[in-house]
C-alpha cells in the first residue's frame, strides 16, 4: 500500500506516522506531505527518512490510500483531486462530515457502510468519538432519547499553537496567542467558533454528527464544550436519558464487551478515567457509572480518550486497515 499522510508536519499527522508505525500497517510507501513551507524535510519513519513533498506532486504518486490532516480548507480543495487520481482519502477535519455522501465512520460502529465506490470517507471529530464509542452499545440495548454532555478538552484538539501558548504561560513569556485570554490556570467555554444559535461549532459537531453515526436523528444531544489546560486528552461528562430502563451492572458489561472501550470505574479505590492514564492510548475509558437518581431512566458517566489517537489518528488508521482488509482500495 502506498500510503500519504497530508499534514505530516503537524499534531495529528505526527500520530498517524506513529499509529501506523506500531500498528505495522502494510505500506510499501510512505508519501509525508505538508504546505510549501515544509517542502524538502525530511521526517522519520520506521527508521527511515522520507522527504516532505508538496500537495500536487502527492497526487501525481497516485497513493492507494491518503490520510489528511491538514485542515478543512486543504481538504475541501484537495481531497477530489487525490479521488480523480484513484486515491481514498480518509479526512480527519469537518470538511466532508455531514455532507450525505460521505461516509462518516468510527470502525467499531458502522464500517459496514463502506463500500469500494467511497473516495472520501471522513472521521469524525475527536470529542465525538469518545462519546460515541460508549453511546453506542447502550443505544444498542436501551435505546437513547436525550444525552446532555460536557466536555472538558486538552489544548492539543486546537494544534500546536494552543501548546505553545500554554507553555509561553508556564514559563511567563510572551508569545502568539491560540485563544483570546489565557488557558493556565483557566477553563474557557469556548471550543472552535461560536454560531448565531449561540452554540459553538464543537458543540454542534457532538450533536449532528452523533445523529449521523447512530443513524438515528431521534438521538438528541446538546453540548457544552470547555478547553482546559491539559495535554493527555480530552474527558466528558455524560447523562443519557433512555427509552427503557437499564440494569447498572449490565451497563458495564455491555461497555466491557465493547472493542476499544475500558471501563475504570472502582471509586472504593479511587480508580476512574483521567487524560493522564489516557494519553498515549488507543482505547476509550469509561468510569463513574451511576444511576441519575433525578428522573428514571437516566444514566451519568466520565468518557475519557486520548484525542490525537482515537479522536482523531488511531481512528483513521482504523477505517485504513478497515479497508484494506475487505479489499475495498
Ligand atoms: P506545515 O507544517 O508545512 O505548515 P497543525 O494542525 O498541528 O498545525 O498541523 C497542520 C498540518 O497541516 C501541518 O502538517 C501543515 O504543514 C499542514 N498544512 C497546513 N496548511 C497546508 C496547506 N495549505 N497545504 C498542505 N499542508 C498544509
Ligand atoms: C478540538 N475537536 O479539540 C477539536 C479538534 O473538527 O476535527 C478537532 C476539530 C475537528 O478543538
Amino acid at each position: 500500500m502506498k500510503v500519504a499522510v497530508v499534514g505530516a508536519t503537524g499534531m495529528v499527522g505526527n500520530v498517524m506516522l506513529k499509529v501506523l508505525e506500531e500498528r505495522n500497517f502494510p505500506l510499501t510507501e510512505l508519501i509525508p506531505v505538508a504546505s510549501e513551507r515544509s517542502v524538502g524535510n525530511k521526517i522519520e519513519f520506521a527508521g527511515k527518512e522520507y522527504e516532505v513533498v508538496g500537495l500536487e506532486t502527492a497526487v501525481s504518486m497516485k497513493p492507494e490510500i491518503a490520510l489528511f490532516s491538514a485542515g478543512g480548507d486543504t481538504s475541501l480543495e484537495w481531497a477530489p483531486k487525490f479521488a480523480a487520481a484513484g486515491t481514498t482519502v480518509i479526512d480527519n477535519s469537518s470538511a466532508w462530515r455531514m455532507n450525505p455522501e460521505n461516509k462518516l465512520v468510527i470502525p467499531e460502529i458502522n464500517a459496514d457502510l463502506l463500500s469500494a465506490e467511497d473516495k472520501i470517507i471522513a472521521n469524525p471529530n475527536c470529542s465525538t468519538i469518545q462519546l460515541l464509542m460508549a453511546l453506542k452499545p447502550l443505544h444498542d440495548a436501551y435505546r437513547i432519547k436525550r444525552v446532555v454532555v460536557s466536555t472538558y478538552q486538552s489544548i492539543t484538539g486546537t494544534g500546536v499553537k494552543a501548546v505553545k501558548q500554554l507553555e509561553n504561560e508556564y514559563a511567563g513569556a510572551q508569545g502568539e496567542m491560540a485563544y483570546p485570554y489565557p488557558i493556565h490556570r483557566n477553563a474557557l467555554p469556548h471550543c472552535d467558533v461560536f454560531q448565531d444559535n449561540g452554540y459553538t461549532k464543537e458543540e454542534m459537531k457532538l450533536t449532528n454528527e452523533t445523529k449521523k453515526i447512530l443513524g438515528d436523528d431521534s438521538v438528541n444531544v446538546t453540548a457544552t464544550a470547555i478547553r482546559i489546560p491539559v495535554v493527555g486528552g480530552h474527558s466528558e461528562s455524560v447523562n443519557i436519558e433512555f427509552e427503557r430502563d437499564f440494569d447498572e451492572v449490565e451497563v458495564r458489561q455491555l461497555l466491557n464487551d465493547f472493542p476499544g472501550i475500558k471501563v475504570q470505574d472502582n471509586p472504593g479505590v479511587n480508580t476512574y478515567p483521567m487524560p493522564i492514564y489516557a494519553e498515549g492510548k488507543d482505547d476509550v475509558f469509561v468510569g463513574r457509572i451511576r444511576r441519575d437518581h433525578s428522573q428514571p431512566n437516566s444514566l451519568n458517566m466520565w468518557i475519557v480518550a486520548d484525542n490525537l489517537r482515537k479522536g482523531a489518528a488511531t481512528n483513521a488508521v482504523q477505517i485504513a486497515e478497515y479497508l484494506i482488509e475487505n479489499k475495498l482500495v
